[in-house]
């Protein structure tokens, strides 16, 4: 591996993408498998639920790392549950990174933030079979923590842990899977079977409450290399989170920029409305992995599950991620003060 410049390096890929029938093939058939709701296949691998098609890809760059491990250089990792904010926290990181570059931070208003930090499984698929895979310093992973190339995990890479109301989180999916037709030829389940299913842990990347854990457990063993953020925190204070995320990546605002208002800026220009609205989010033509940009903005609020659960579904969910989350110390507000003493009609 060599290093191209400041935010890129290269691996040699090691296994080609053309090899993919018969690897997978081989590999797929040691693991466990199930369906998700909607119809698609999951295989559980390194202890999650990994969308079949994302295996290989994943097998690849687990390889890769090893490989590489004498040369590894810092990364930046944003690692999120699926549907859980990862566009928004996109958008953040890299205008943050780049705020000094008035250039390279005006990527955003022409390009969708997953074009801008690509997904570890993204960067393999996209990659011409044996060829030399760019690897960027910065990249996202929806992967649980331990099942991140140890390499990374030894090393001095920094990772960004968001995410969200896993209830919020579950309809997020669910509208966003509807809307994308994945499934297919089958049925979806109706919501309540596909909470159920998510009660078991058995959706992408899945179960949600192991994902959450063991960020946050790595946070509260080395603050300063996983920095674990929620996004109703960054709803309610975006700007105070913003400074955070750049003081945790080691490249802080002046206070000159501070006084020219930059911050409030990138607040305003990774703001769910603002990106939304944006001529390039909102082009019928322009997809990532096959999902229209404008997919990746629907709502962008807290508290969403209320409009499409009954209340007495949610307290049982309350109840049992109490149970799951026990006394790590992370919580999760899920009731508004008058949903907490609500009832059902
Ligand atoms: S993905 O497919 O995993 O990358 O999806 P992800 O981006 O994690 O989650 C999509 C949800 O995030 C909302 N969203 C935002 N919220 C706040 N601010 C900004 N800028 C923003 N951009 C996207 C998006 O609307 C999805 O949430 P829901 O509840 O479905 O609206």
């Amino acid at each position: 591996m060599k290093k191209v410049e400041n935010l890129e390096t290269i691996f040699i890929a090691t296994t080609s993408i053309d090899d993919q029938p018969k690897v997978e093939e081989e590999l797929l058939e040691k693991l466990t498998q199930t369906k998700n709701w909607d119809g698609r296949l999951l295989h559980k691998y390194k202890g999650f639920w990994c969308p079949t098609r994302l295996v290989l890809p994943l097998v690849s760059i687990e390889k890769q790392f090893q490989s590489d491990y004498e040369n590894i250089i810092d990364f930046i990792i944003l690692a999120t549950l699926p549907k859980s904010g990862t566009t928004w926290l996109k958008a953040l990181i890299f205008s943050i990174i780049n705020h000094h570059d008035h250039h390279q931070k005006s990527q955003l208003l022409t390009s969708n933030p997953h074009e801008l930090i690509r997904f570890d499984f993204d960067i393999m698929y996209k990659t011409p079979p044996q060829s030399s895979i760019i690897f960027p310093k910065i990249f996202a992973t929806h992967s649980p923590y331990d099942a991140l190339p140890s390499s990374i995990q030894q090393s001095h890479s920094k990772i960004i842990y968001l995410c969200r109301n896993p209830l919020d989180q579950f309809i997020s999916t669910r509208f966003f899977v509807l809307e994308n037709n994945f499934e297919g030829e089958n049925e979806p389940s109706t919501i309540e079977e596909a909470l159920e299913m998510f009660i078991k842990g058995i959706h992408p990347f899945g179960p949600f409450w192991k994902h959450m854990l063991g960020y946050w457990y790595a946070s509260l063993k080395d603050p300063k290399k996983v920095l674990f953020l929620k996004y109703e925190d960054i709803k309610g204070d975006t700007l105070l989170y913003v400074k955070k995320i750049a003081e945790f990546l080691g490249c802080s605002f002046s206070k000159e920029e501070e006084e020219n208002g930059m911050i409030e800026d990138i607040v305003r220009i990774c703001s769910f409305e603002y990106l939304k609205n944006l001529e390039v989010n909102k082009d019928p033509s322009g997809e990532f992995m096959n999902v229209k940009y404008s997919s990746f903005f629907r709502k962008g609020q807290m508290g969403d599950w209320a409009n499409h659960l009954t209340i007495s579904l949610a307290k049982s969910f309350d109840e049992f991620l109490k149970e799951k989350l026990g006394d790590s110390g992370l919580t999760f507000e899920i009731f508004t003060s008058t949903q907490e003493h609500a009832h059902d009609d």
